[in-house]
């Protein structure tokens, strides 16, 4: 049975990656932060019961700026395999916590690098480095592929860039297998509610039901190549079993504006909406409703732009050529664009709906920060 060590496994990839895992006969092990709340909600569906003599998935604390704790967990566990997919993940919030980033997102990935070297596994531990298309930045070339320069535009993508470079001379200087998935951005129902797609999703079901009136976005204009988590760590595996370690952009080829993702979401829910003005001016009106089940007024204007989410430096354009992954990986995705939205939007509105039986019972749905 092969041992998996995963960081980051209570986030998005790191849940959809475990349940692949498991699926595939893995003891699957995975680090996960102490918090004053439960941080388990992605993954509580695959729980076992720590108790029992034969488990095979089990969490340890830890984090990754804390290189003691990185060693102790990596000696216990003897990985097969490693995917530190571990990350302060947000690019806005990383030119608000710049230092740390650079610690979780860089360091960090050195860290678990030098645990591997120190405890003598460099023969047998294989790494994944979840590396990232804000590697790209500004605007060189596109599409974007392996052989394509990087101009990191954040905070977070200059840790990223550390990782990604760090990953490749351990490859070079100690013959580790150790790769770098050159992700572009996936998404799903488990997507951090502040990230774009997710933050739209989630408004528009809740804006259709009447649970919120409006919808407040940065730059519409930005756009991205968006793909499924659950086709993304499909490649993550697949990068790891190959005879050679190499790095991989996975992504769709396909981009589109945030602006155009907005209209697909509230599309979903029979709501058609337009946009008007320029700027921070720009508005989103409804202009048709065809689903009888929800009550939004012609002309309601259901998005603003808001100074505030816009980032000092943007990445504009991102377009990903994953022809490497599909012919040396045999990396083929299950979801489209559309497949992604509906499945986002049906969870939320399922999601949502909940909040309005308890409205209807009386209950007070608080807001929360999820701006
Ligand atoms: P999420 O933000 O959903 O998850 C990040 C995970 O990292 C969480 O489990 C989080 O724990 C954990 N984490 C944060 N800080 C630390 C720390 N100091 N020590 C240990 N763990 C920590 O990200 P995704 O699942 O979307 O992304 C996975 C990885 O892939 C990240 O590295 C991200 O940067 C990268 N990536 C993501 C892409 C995407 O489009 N999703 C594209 C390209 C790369 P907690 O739950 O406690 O906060
Ligand atoms: P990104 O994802 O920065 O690409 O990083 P995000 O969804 O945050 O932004 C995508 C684009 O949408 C624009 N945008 C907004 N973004 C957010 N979050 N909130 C808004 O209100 C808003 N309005 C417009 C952004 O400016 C941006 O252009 C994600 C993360 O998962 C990274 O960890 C990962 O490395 C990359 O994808 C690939």
């Amino acid at each position: 049975m092969k041992r998996a060590l995963i960081t980051g496994i209570t986030g998005q990839d790191g849940a959809y990656l475990a349940e692949l895992l498991l699926s595939k006969g893995y003891e699957v092990h995975g680090i996960k932060r102490r918090s004053s709340l439960f941080n388990t909600e992605r993954i509580d569906h695959l729980y076992q019961d720590p108790h029992e003599r034969h488990v095979h998935f089990k969490l340890h604390y830890g984090d990754l700026t804390d290189s003691t704790n990185l060693i102790r967990i990596v000696q216990e566990v003897q990985p097969d395999e490693i995917y530190n997919l571990g990350a302060m993940s947000h690019v806005k919030v990383s030119f608000d916590t710049p230092e740390y980033t650079a610690d979780v997102d860089g360091i960090g990935t050195l860290r678990l690098l030098e645990a591997v070297r120190i405890l003598g596994l460099t023969q047998k531990t294989r790494i994944y480095q979840a590396s990232t298309s804000e590697l790209y930045g500004l605007v060189q070339q596109v599409p974007q592929s392996e052989t394509t320069p990087f101009y990191p535009r954040s905070p977070y993508a200059v840790a990223k860039l550390y990782g990604y470079w760090i990953t490749v001379n351990y490859r070079e200087a100690y013959d580790m297998y150790a790769c770098n998935g050159i992700l572009f951005n996936h998404e799903s129902p488990l997507r951090g509610e502040t990230f774009v797609t997710r933050k739209i999703t989630r408004a528009v079901a809740r804006i259709a039901l009447g649970l919120q009136e409006n919808l407040y976005l940065g730059n519409l204009d930005a756009k991205r190549d968006w793909g499924h988590a659950k086709d993304y760590v499909e490649a993550m595996w697949r990068m790891l079993q190959q005879e050679k370690a190499e790095d991989f952009v996975v992504a769709t080829g396909i981009t589109t504006t945030v602006r155009e993702f907005v209209r697909l979401a509230f599309a979903e829910v029979g709501i058609e909406v337009a946009f008007k003005g320029e700027g921070i001016e720009e508005k989103g009106q409804v202009v048709a409703c065809h689903n009888p089940d929800y009550q939004v007024a012609i002309g309601t204007v259901v998005v603003q732009v808001d100074q505030r989410y816009f980032r000092p430096t943007e990445v504009e354009l991102l377009i990903g050529d994953p022809t490497k992954a599909k012919q040396k990986l045999g990396w083929v995705p299950q979801y489209d664009l559309q497949g992604l939205v509906k499945e986002m939007m049906q969870c939320d509105v399922e999601s949502s709906r909940r909040d309005e039986y308890l409205r209807e019972g009386g209950h007070t749905i608080l807001k929360n920060y999820a701006e």
